[in-house]
């Protein structure tokens, strides 16, 4: 007992990160409703353990799953006796992942001053501490709230980006909701920086803080966000018990009040799109919906998660248009062609339901439906080379490109009260 507790004290969490040795990622081509339920089949042999990073909806939609190595081979004569493409997106996870921790280490230890490096992943106590080095560098605008704790009693820490006025209608943005799409948070936490150094010299973010606040929540599911660091690195939920089932975590996706337990999310506590016991079960969700309440003046919602490269409006729980659809699509293609316009980088635009799948209980279309009219989701880099993985050295990029659709849109909610 003695000598496992000194070998985690010497090896900490690294002791029990979960390996991906031999898992690879797959990315399946369906050419026909048959195909597509073949799919829906094999994401549910639960033996298999899948973990499907984009799901099977549509034939036009390539599918990318996660296969533990010993379910490699089933599932590929699964696919092969019906006739079903893929290719090898990762031949090796473990690789890429000791890659990620490589590269995290060395900008660690290379550290030349004392100051954040943005081109690295973070931790959340690192990320935490730079929200606390923004809030004094640039106190004359940014300031720190706590908008609640999650299920971990871990503070959940919005950044209020103001120049004063009371109460004055304000933009929403968050990052992180799934804690595995680890570009999001660095992306967020690159936008705070962006906000807070343009404000007097660029004249767009200038006239958009002198009429309005931005209020941006750089890590939404801080549990699942400790817990890819310290065990799973594939981990997406919450991390709350679920009672009657040793499974843990929500899918805090699909636990917002908006079509709640409809198609597209799981009622099975095991699922990675579990919805939750109840609508707002998930404090994480419930924080930012009564923090949204309670403001009262929210314009603009906007979300970042990844990956893919999509710019989507509601709905996700229905596959009707919203009653804004002409003006919500307009301004999506914008944005896009704002985000292209630096590197290239092509974003799809559309409804969830319509570029993804459906999905019940998103925070967009709750938001929405809310009154909320300017309520986009952003998945950012990449289509599926690293998914969820992907490289550090595309993190000030990712952001840059983000920053200027964001900006479109913001700039659209300055110019068009409602
Ligand atoms: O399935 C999701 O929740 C999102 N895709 S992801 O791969 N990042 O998990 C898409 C859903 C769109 N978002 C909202 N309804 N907000
Ligand atoms: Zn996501």
């Amino acid at each position: 007992m003695k000598l496992i507790l000194i070998f985690s004290a010497l090896f900490g969490a690294s002791l029990c990160l979960e390996t991906f040795v031999g898992h690879q990622v797959l990315r399946i081509k369906t050419r026909n409703e048959e195909e597509v339920k073949k799919l829906q089949l094999l994401e549910s042999l639960e033996h298999l353990a899948l973990d499907f990073w984009i799901n099977p909806s549509t034939p036009d939609l390539p599918v990318d799953v996660r296969i533990p190595a010993n379910s490699v081979q089933a599932v590929k004569a699964f696919l092969e006796s019906y006739g079903i493409e893929y290719s090898i997106l990762i031949e090796d996870l473990q690789v890429v992942l000791d890659k990620e921790k490589e590269d995290m280490a060395y900008s660690q230890r290379d550290r030349s001053s004392d100051s954040f490096n943005y081109g690295t992943y973070h931790t959340l106590d690192s990320i935490y501490a730079e929200l606390d080095h923004l809030a004094s560098e640039y106190g004359h605008i940014v300031s720190k709230l706590q908008i609640g704790v999650s299920y971990e009693k871990r503070p959940l820490y919005v950044l209020k980006f103001s120049t004063g006025g009371s109460n004055r209608p304000a933009i929403w943005i968050d990052a992180g909701i799934h804690s595995r799409e680890w570009v999001t948070h660095a992306t967020a936490i690159w936008i705070a920086r962006k906000i807070a150094s343009d404000y007097g010299t660029s004249p767009s973010i200038t006239s958009l803080l002198n009429k309005m606040d931005i209020f941006l929540l750089t890590v939404s599911n801080p549990d699942g966000y400790v817990f890819t660091h310290t065990t799973n690195r594939m981990w997406r939920k919450t991390r709350s018990k679920n009672q009657g089932s040793p499974c843990v975590g929500v899918d805090p996706n699909r636990n917002w009040d908006a079509g709640f337990g409809g198609p597209g999310a799981s009622s099975n506590p095991c699922s990675d799109s579990y919805r939750g016991p109840s609508a707002n079960s998930e404090v994480e969700v419930k924080s930012v919906v009564n923090f949204i309440k309670n403001h009262g003046n929210i314009q603009a919602f906007l979300t970042l998660h990844s990956y893919s490269q999509l710019l989507m409006y509601p709905y996700g729980y229905k596959c009707t248009e919203p009653a804004d659809y002409a003006e919500l699509d307009a301004l999506g293609r914008a944005a896009a062609s704002s985000i292209q316009s630096l590197y290239g980088t092509t974003f799809t635009v559309g409804s969830i339901c319509t570029t993804i799948y459906q999905a019940s209980g998103g925070s967009i279309d709750w938001s929405y439906d809310y009154g909320i009219k300017y309520s986009f989701a952003f998945e950012l880099r990449d289509t599926g080379r690293y998914g969820f993985l992907l490289p550090a050295s595309q993190i000030i990029p990712t952001a840059e490109e983000t920053w200027l659709g964001l900006k479109k849109i913001m700039e659209h909610v300055r110019d068009n009260p409602y």
